[in-house]
Order: structure tokens, then C-alpha cells, then sequence
């Protein structure tokens, strides 16, 4: 028994997840709405802007919030709301009409990548569970119908609550009352492309175990060795929860033969304010899970059961939703207030694309060292002549003419059209001769773009350069990082599970 188990184990390593798993990572944001100012969805998308969120999970379809979404290339995954869920899994026209009047009408406009049928069915919902997997099938075959199945995913978000025992994380298994759901459901995620939907939360985790999570542990800080958590079937070791439950998952799925299946984390947070029950609710605490969050997903980290596999999360949440009832801190889980004022500000060094007001990082983008000089030439010149750089500032006599190589030419164009794009994604790459860089690179008078003594592109995280939209394709623009999606995650994975083994 026990060399078969570890025999499982190898194989499970080995079993590389779909392609789709192994792009990188993103963290996008949850939208609740109760809020008793709720921005309008044009605020809404002010602020998405304006942070750099290329993802954002909706709780329905509203249409004023799909229209507003639209030709901003931002990522939407749409909810079927759980009220809806009985008619839709009962009736494949009802679902072929709920598609073509939330999904066909906005897009291609508005980029829906992911229908979220129905949330936490399983566990608020239960005498919906019956219709649930007949009402991913109805609106994917309505999808079909539209030939929009390769582009839009259909998936159900749970709660990490159907999962028991799961801690260590390789003997988890999915509650088993859910097994004539949970089978046929896997069965449609994976013939499908799609992914698991799973909320975690390290939150619940903690305050329910009584002491018997360390804080650290759920906050994503480091453990002393002896504080570290590891799975005596697998020999793997966990420095946080957030993976634990994440591998869990994995588990669960693998036990029921599922063992190529992703995940997409679609809610997780800490919250900010809390009554006096709930001492570690606090405005530092939020900081440092959600930041350390952030860091995580974005660095591919991937779990210690699949390491560098992408684990893609939507924060929980983009606003404080102050009408929420209940305890005081379920109306604190938002990055902002109502107005758009960020309740703390991440920290988030090296990670700077997104929640850009995080100004105590700043960041630049200038030239590597030791690469191509032509490649560097001709990069200068896309960005002073197509990339539309204003390089005034490098000619003859001008503050940064000064040390006239290409080098530190190349550096300055790089860094003011990193800015001028607002830091998006891929604008510091130059087909791989540019690096992104905390150290201010501005010397004597001449200010690189980003810096404190520029003229504040930065400073306010609204940045004040031109919006980015009409660049987001990035057909025009040769020196975009490519979407192309690198080998290099299969190896990591061979190779580390070699490793670990
Ligand atoms: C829409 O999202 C998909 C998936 O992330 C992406 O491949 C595609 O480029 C996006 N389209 C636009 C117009 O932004
Ligand atoms: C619904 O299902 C029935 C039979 O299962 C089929 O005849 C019909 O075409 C389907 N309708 C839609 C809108 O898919
Ligand atoms: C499994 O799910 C059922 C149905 O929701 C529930 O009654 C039961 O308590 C769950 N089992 C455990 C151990 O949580
Ligand atoms: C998983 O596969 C094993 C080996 O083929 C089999 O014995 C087991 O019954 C399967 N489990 C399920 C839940 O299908
Ligand atoms: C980022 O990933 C590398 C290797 O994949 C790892 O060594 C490092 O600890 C990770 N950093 C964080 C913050 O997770
Ligand atoms: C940038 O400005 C902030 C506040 O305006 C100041 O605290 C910080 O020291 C400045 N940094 C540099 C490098 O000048
Ligand atoms: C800032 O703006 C002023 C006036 O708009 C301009 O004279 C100055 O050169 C700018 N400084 C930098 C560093 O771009
Ligand atoms: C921030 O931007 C607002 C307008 O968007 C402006 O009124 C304010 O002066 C700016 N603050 C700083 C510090 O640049
Ligand atoms: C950026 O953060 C600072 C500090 O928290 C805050 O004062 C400022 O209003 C924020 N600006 C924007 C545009 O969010
Ligand atoms: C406030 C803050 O997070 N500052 C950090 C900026 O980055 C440097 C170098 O990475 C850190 O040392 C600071 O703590």
C-alpha cells in the first residue's frame, strides 16, 4: 500500500497540467457591490485603470458594468447569480437565453473570459447542487452555439469547505456527499479546458483553528524550520496556508483520478477592520496577506505539489462594501473605499504592474547590461521614433546628453515610455534588452521619468499619462514582451519534481 501511494505520488508530479496552467499567473479583483456609494461603473473603471487591474470577477452580468468594461481589454470573469441557477440547470433554453442576453451582447467588446456558475452552490445552495453540472453543460452548449467555448470558460466557484481533512494536504478528499456532483463536474472541467473554481481563505482557516494555525503561517511570514508544516506522505513542506489549501484541492481532485485539472483561486483576503473579537483583523494584517498574496501568485511560484503552475487569484475585494450585514468585518475587505482611496498601501516591491499607488516602490525600466548594441540602437529608435518618446531631453546640451552612449540613451527612452504606458504589463521588455529597476536612475540633472524630481507621472498612481487603451494589442508594437507562452514551467516542473523525489 504504501509503495503504491508513493508511486502515485511520482506520477502526480510528473503529469504536467494543460497549457493553460502554465501561463503566467495573474491576480485579478473581485467587484462586490453593496456599498451605499456605489461608483458608477465609469468610477469603477476610472479605478481599474488607474491601478493596473487587468482582472476583475463580477457577482452577476450587470450590463452597465460589461459596457463600461468594454475596449478596456481588462478580463471579466461573469457570475450566474445563485437565485438564477434552479432555472438555468432545468431548462437548456432558459441558459441559451441567459447567454445571449449577458454574454453575446458584449462581447467581443468586453473581454468575458469566465462564467462562475453559480457560487458556493454546494454549501449555501445545496438543493441546487442536483441541476448544478446540467447547468455549466447548458451554458456551455449555449456557448458553443456562439463558437465561444474556446474563449469563454464555464466553472462553478466553491468554497474550500467541501474539501476535509485537509491538512496534510495529500490525504484531502472532497466531502463525499458531493461525490455524484463533484465526479461528473470534474469530468465537465476537464473535457472542457476549464478550471476549478476554489475560494480560500486562510482568514477562516485561522480564526476557526483556535491557535492551531500559527498567524505567521496564514499571513504568508516566515516560519522558524521547526513551525514548518510538512506532509509526512509526501515529505513536502508548506509556509503557508494558502498553498496548503491549494494543494488540498489538488488532492482531492487526484483522488477521484482528476490530476489534470487547474486551478484559479476566484476569492481570497484578509480583512482590514474588525470588532474586538477579532483581534487579528487589523489594517496591518490585511497589508501584509494581501500583499504577500500578490507577491506570491505573480512570482509563479506555484505550489509545493506543483511548483511554478500557475495559481491565478481574484483578490476578495475591490471596494469595503459597508452594507453588507454581519459582523463589522465583513464590510472591510476592500483595497478601497468608496471613493477610490486605498485603504492601506501594498507593499509591493518588484511586483509594481498592478494597485500602481503603491508609491513607496517606484519603479524604472532601463537598458541590461552587457546586451546587443545594435538590438539597443534599434530599440532607441522604435521608442524616440514609432514608440512616440519625447527624447528631447538627450540631445546636444540637453540635461541628459550626458554620458552620451547608447546605453544610457537607451535607458532614458526606455524608462519615459515604460511611464508614458503607465507601467503596463510588457512595456519594459524591448525584446528582452530592457530590465525594470527600484533604483532611481536619474543622474545630476537629468530626471529620468518616474523619479521624484520628474513632473509627477508617478507620484499620484493616477498616473497623469495618456491612457494606454489603443495599445493594448500589441500588434504595432514590436518591442512588447510577446503573450507567447514560454516552455520553460514544463521544466521547472520536471525538473523540481526530480528534485523533490
Ligand atoms: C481577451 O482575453 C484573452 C485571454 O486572457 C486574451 O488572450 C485576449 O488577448 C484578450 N483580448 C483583448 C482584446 O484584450
Ligand atoms: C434543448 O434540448 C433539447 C433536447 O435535449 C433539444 O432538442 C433542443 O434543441 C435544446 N435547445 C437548445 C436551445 O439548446
Ligand atoms: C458533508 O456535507 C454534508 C452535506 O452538506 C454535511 O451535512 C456534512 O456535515 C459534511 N461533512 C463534513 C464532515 O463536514
Ligand atoms: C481511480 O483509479 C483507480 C485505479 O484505476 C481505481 O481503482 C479507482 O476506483 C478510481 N477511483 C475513482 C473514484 O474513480
Ligand atoms: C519566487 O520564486 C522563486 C523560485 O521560483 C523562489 O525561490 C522565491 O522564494 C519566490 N519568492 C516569493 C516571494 O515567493
Ligand atoms: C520622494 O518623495 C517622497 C515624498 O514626497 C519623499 O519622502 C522621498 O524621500 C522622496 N524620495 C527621493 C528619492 O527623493
Ligand atoms: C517639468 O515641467 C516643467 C514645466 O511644465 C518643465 O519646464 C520642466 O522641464 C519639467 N521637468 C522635467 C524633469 O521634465
Ligand atoms: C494627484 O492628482 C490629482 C488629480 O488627479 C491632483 O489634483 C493632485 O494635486 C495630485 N497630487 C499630487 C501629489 O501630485
Ligand atoms: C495614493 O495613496 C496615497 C497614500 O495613501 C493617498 O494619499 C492618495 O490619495 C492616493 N492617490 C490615489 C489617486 O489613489
Ligand atoms: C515602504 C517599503 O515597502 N519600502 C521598501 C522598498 O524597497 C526596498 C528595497 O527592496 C525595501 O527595503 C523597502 O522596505
Amino acid at each position: 500500500m504504501a509503495s503504491w501511494s508513493f508511486m502515485a505520488v511520482i506520477f502526480f508530479h510528473l503529469l504536467p497540467l494543460p497549457a493553460m496552467a502554465l501561463q503566467d499567473a495573474f491576480v485579478g479583483v473581485n467587484i462586490g457591490t453593496a456599498l451605499t456609494d456605489m461608483p458608477n461603473p465609469t468610477q469603477v473603471v476610472t479605478l481599474l485603470k488607474a491601478q493596473q487591474i487587468r482582472h476583475v470577477r463580477l457577482y452577476d452580468a450587470d450590463p452597465a458594468m460589461l459596457t463600461a468594461l468594454a475596449g478596456t481589454g481588462i478580463r471579466v470573469t461573469v457570475s450566474v447569480p445563485n437565485q438564477q441557477l434552479l432555472a438555468i440547470g432545468q431548462s437548456n433554453a432558459t441558459a441559451a437565453n441567459w447567454v445571449a442576453r449577458n454574454i453575446l451582447t458584449h462581447v467581443p467588446a468586453t473581454n468575458i473570459t469566465a462564467i462562475s456558475v453559480g457560487s458556493e452552490v454546494l454549501t449555501t445552495i445545496p438543493n441546487a447542487a442536483p441541476v448544478l453540472v446540467s447547468a455549466l453543460q447548458y451554458i456551455h452548449a449555449a456557448l458553443i452555439a456562439a463558437r465561444l467555448d474556446s474563449h469563454i470558460k464555464v466553472s462553478t466557484a466553491h468554497s474550500s469547505s467541501i474539501i476535509l481533512d485537509s491538512f496534510p494536504p495529500s490525504q484531502a478528499f472532497f466531502n463525499r456527499t458531493w461525490d455524484p456532483v463533484m465526479i461528473p463536474l470534474l469530468k465537465f472541467l476537464q473535457s472542457t479546458g476549464s478550471y476549478l473554481m476554489l475560494n480560500v481563505y486562510p482568514y477562516y482557516d485561522y480564526m476557526q483553528s483556535h491557535d492551531a494555525i500559527p498567524l505567521d503561517y496564514a499571513l504568508f511570514r516566515p516560519l522558524p524550520p521547526n513551525k514548518e508544516a510538512v506532509d509526512s506522505n509526501t515529505l513536502l513542506h508548506y509556509t503557508n496556508v494558502f498553498d496548503a489549501v491549494v494543494d488540498a484541492a489538488y488532492f482531492a481532485m487526484s483522488y477521484l483520478n482528476f490530476t489534470n485539472v487547474p486551478i484559479v483561486v476566484t476569492e481570497s483576503g484578509w480583512p482590514s477592520k474588525g470588532d474586538s473579537n477579532d483581534p487579528d483583523v487589523t489594517l496591518d494584517n490585511a497589508n501584509t496577506y494581501n500583499s504577500n498574496l500578490i507577491k506570491h501568485v505573480l512570482n509563479n511560484t506555484g505550489t509545493p505539489k506543483h511548483p511554478g503552475v500557475a495559481v491565478s487569484t481574484f483578490i476578495y475585494e475591490l471596494y469595503n462594501e459597508d452594507s453588507r450585514t454581519g459582523a463589522v468585518s465583513e464590510k472591510n475587505w476592500g483595497l478601497f473605499d468608496a471613493t477610490g482611496r486605498p485603504i492601506y498601501v501594498l507593499h509591493l516591491t518588484g511586483s509594481g504592474t498592478m494597485l500602481a499607488n503603491d508609491t513607496t516602490n517606484q519603479t524604472y525600466c532601463v537598458a541590461k547590461e552587457g546586451v546587443d548594441r545594435k538590438m539597443l540602437q534599434a530599440a532607441l529608435d522604435w521608442a524616440c521614433g514609432p514608440g512616440k518618446v519625447d527624447c528631447s531631453g538627450m540631445v546636444q546640451g540637453a540635461g541628459c546628453y550626458e554620458p552620451d552612449t547608447v546605453v544610457a540613451h537607451a535607458s532614458y527612452a526606455f524608462d519615459a515610455y515604460y511611464h508614458k504606458m503607465v507601467m503596463a504589463e510588457g512595456t519594459c521588455d524591448f525584446k528582452g534588452v530592457a530590465t525594470i529597476t527600484t533604483t532611481d536612475p536619474s543622474h545630476g540633472s537629468c530626471i529620468f521619468p518616474g523619479s521624484n524630481g520628474s513632473n509627477g507621472t508617478f507620484i499620484n498612481g493616477t498616473s497623469l499619462a495618456p491612457s494606454s487603451d489603443s495599445t493594448s494589442s500589441g500588434s504595432s508594437f514590436p518591442f512588447h514582451a510577446s503573450n507567447s507562452i514560454s516552455c520553460m514551467p514544463i521544466f521547472v516542473v520536471l525538473f523540481l519534481s526530480v528534485v523533490y523525489l
